[in-house]
């Protein structure tokens, strides 16, 4: 690895993970290998319309075939930390039954194989490919679908408990209640904002049911994912305030609360009872059961809300609503607002408003579209600038005291992007669908030298940096 001559002084810990994420529907394709089960993602793609450009995950990037080759890619760019998921729908084919020891035992190579390179394996347990069959209940509407999610995180962590050391239970929780549950733009494609919150409610008690199920079986650590999007008023206006404030009810509190607390904020859950009447799906005992199961926080971050008070109305249940970033921003290709310091913000928020756990960011990414220019490289600069002002930001927040375990950026590869098709490129590493061809882009090669450096910015230059790297280290040949 290529290393500058003077000492390297880097704002992180010893043994701070440096990783990247996927997930298995958005990667694996296969979908009829080995006994897999039908997802609920399967039949909502198969919705005329649901998938932008009529795409599908039948394909993906492949990985379920192709995982050796991921776990190459894993070990040249110097990775410490791999997050993926496993596929619930290939574990438990019928959601309820059998389990599939055809799925545990690929999932027992990928694992064994990323840590023979030394690489932390970061497991996911829901990344939103339910079992098909759970929809008679209406999937996570149906309180059953706690015990379904319990009997399949035992399976896994039956098989892989002993050499797994991060367990997520659940990926998203918000993104699910909303995308999959009141807007009906994700599986399972339902559109009933009273309904959904009763979704999210079984999404946490499945994580505090599946905590108490495999902590028994592991001596990894347990934490469930949200994403969380810190909320700032458009204006300094007390009504813009109140805007902010309730947004950060209905995207963060919602879940940080009962996940650290065990209960629910009351200003939220009023807006709740307005919107979906009594919220009497909450037992006795739930909010119990959910908190204070958090070995650690895998927080998602991406970007933040600027919010603005209205009035509510058809499409807006609550009295806010999201406004355009200011005019001055940075933004995705996916016009997503590019906003580092406010990860600083909320990484020190999270210490001061909640019990102190060991947070590991579990995603953090943009979507940069560069395709392979002549020279065959893609010169994918702005994830190189993100990259670098993002390490800024948490080494930031790592000298106010913040206990952070380790960065996963979203994502190693580009891949499916859910209901936005194959377009949104994610990846550190550019996928050419047809051919399946892997091709590291400029910022994996920045990417590994930063973590070559333990993420000492001034040791790796931004500009032009890269290819000198690359080639004093032979990465990537
Ligand atoms: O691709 C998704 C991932 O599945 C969950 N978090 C956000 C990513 C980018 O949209």
């Amino acid at each position: 690895m290529w290393v500058r001559s003077q000492p390297m002084v880097s704002p992180f810990p010893d043994g701070f993970l440096w990783g990247a994420a996927t997930s298995a529907y958005q990667t694996e394709g296969a979908l009829d290998a080995d006994g897999r089960g039908p997802s609920v993602w399967d039949s909502f793609a198969r919705r005329p319309g649901a998938i932008e450009g009529g795409g599908d995950a039948s394909i993906a990037t492949d990985s379920y075939r192709r995982w050796r080759d991921d776990v190459e890619l894993v070990g040249e760019l110097g990775l410490t930390a791999y997050r993926f998921s496993t596929a619930w729908s290939r574990v438990v084919p019928d959601g309820r039954g059998a389990i599939n020891s055809a799925a545990l035992d690929h999932y027992e190579r990928v694992v064994d194989a990323l840590l023979e390179k030394g690489v932390e394996p970061v497991l996911t347990l829901n990344h939103w490919d339910m079992p098909e069959a759970l929809l008679d209940e209406g999937g996570w509407l149906g309180r059953g679908s706690v015990d379904a999610f319990t009997h399949y995180a035992t399976a896994v962590a039956e098989r892989l408990g002993d050499r797994v050391p991060w367990w997520i239970t659940q990926c998203e929780p918000w993104i699910v209640q909303l995308l999959g549950y009141q807007l009906g733009i994700h599986a399972p494609g339902f559109a009933d904002v009273a309904s959904s919150v009763r979704a999210g409610h079984h999404i946490l008690l499945a994580h505090g049911a599946g905590y108490d199920a495999i902590r028994g079986l592991t001596k990894g650590r347990i934490g469930c994912g949200p994403n969380l999007l810190p909320c700032v008023p458009a204006s300094d206006s007390e009504e813009d305030r109140l805007a902010a404030l309730g947004s950060d009810g209905f995207v963060n509190r919602w879940y940080l609360d009962p996940l650290f607390l065990g209960r629910y904020p009351d200003d939220m859950r009023a807006h709740w009872e307005r919107v979906a009447g009594p919220l009497d799906f909450i037992r006795d005992g739930d909010l119990a059961q959910i908190g204070g199961r958090m070995d650690f926080l895998g927080l998602n971050f991406y970007s933040r809300r600027v919010m603005r008070a209205a009035e509510p109305g058809p499409g807006r249940p609550f009295p806010w609503q999201v406004v355009r970033a200011p005019e001055e921003s940075r933004l995705t290709d996916e016009g997503t607002e590019i906003v580092p310091g406010a990860l600083t913000e909320l990484l020190v928020r999270l210490k001061t408003d909640y019990p102190e756990v060991p947070i590991l960011i579990t995603e953090n990414g943009l979507v940069s579209n560069e395709t392979p220019e002549h020279d065959g490289r893609v010169h994918d600069v702005r994830r190189i600038r993100f990259l670098r002002a993002h390490v800024q930001a948490m080494a930031d927040a790592v000298a106010q005291g913040v206990n952070l375990a380790g960065y996963l950026h979203w994502s190693l590869l580009d891949n499916f992007e859910w209901a936005l098709g194959y377009r949104p490129r994610f990846g550190l590493v550019y996928v050419d669908y047809p051919t399946q061809t892997r091709i590291p882009k400029d910022s994996a090669r920045h990417y590994a030298a930063l973590i070559a450096a333990n993420g000492d910015l001034d040791a790796v230059p931004e500009e032009g940096g890269e290819a000198a790297e690359a080639d004093a280290s032979g990465v990537f040949g």
